[in-house]
């Protein structure tokens, strides 16, 4: 696949907070390489929830993912790097987490299909349709980390 820089977003729903897994996994993301350039907490309701999964409205387990999506809040989060679609879907693991290879983030946490830790956008048009659903502009950030930035950032110590 050719390299390209893109943007994603990543929801770590409420069963990540309930069971103190949002460290972990924002750590997987940050020591994969992909950069945080947006992040919150949100409550989700009932006008959010059916945009975002308006693909699954009519099917039988709407009404329990809808409950589950709000039975506590949820992290928003925009990925940037190289690839960042497919690599943080990767990442993530397929749906259901009893099929879900160990060392993916589903594989690692869940044998549930609902409770599935994380969500992540699968396409290039979903991304930018997602991102826009939970982030303003002025909430989404341009910004480096080079290493020397904080190495030789001493003025303080004159
Ligand atoms: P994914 O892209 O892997 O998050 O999967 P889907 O868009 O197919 O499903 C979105 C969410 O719907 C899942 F994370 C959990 C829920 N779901 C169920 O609760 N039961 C199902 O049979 C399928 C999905």
């Amino acid at each position: 696949m050719k390299e390209k820089f893109e943007r994603t977003l990543v929801i770590l729903k409420p069963d990540a907070l309930q069971r103190n897994l949002l460290g972990e996994i924002i750590r997987r993301f940050e020591h994969k390489g992909l950069q945080v350039v947006g992040l919150k907490m949100i409550q989700m309701g009932d006008i959010l929830i059916d945009e975002h999964y308006a693909h699954h409205k009519d099917k039988p387990f709407f009404n329990s993912l809808k409950n589950f999506m709000k039975s506590a809040p949820a992290i928003v989060m925009v990925l940037s790097g190289i690839n960042a679609i497919s690599a943080v879907r990767l990442l993530v693991g397929p749906t259901r987490g009893h099929e879900a290879d160990a060392g993916s983030i589903r594989g690692d946490f869940s044998l549930s299909g609902q409770s599935n830790i994380v969500h992540a956008s699968d396409s290039k048009d979903t991304a930018e349709a997602e991102i826009k659903r939970f982030f303003t502009a002025d909430e989404l950030f341009d910004y480096s980390k080079p290493a020397e930035l904080y190495i030789y950032a001493d003025e303080g110590f004159k």
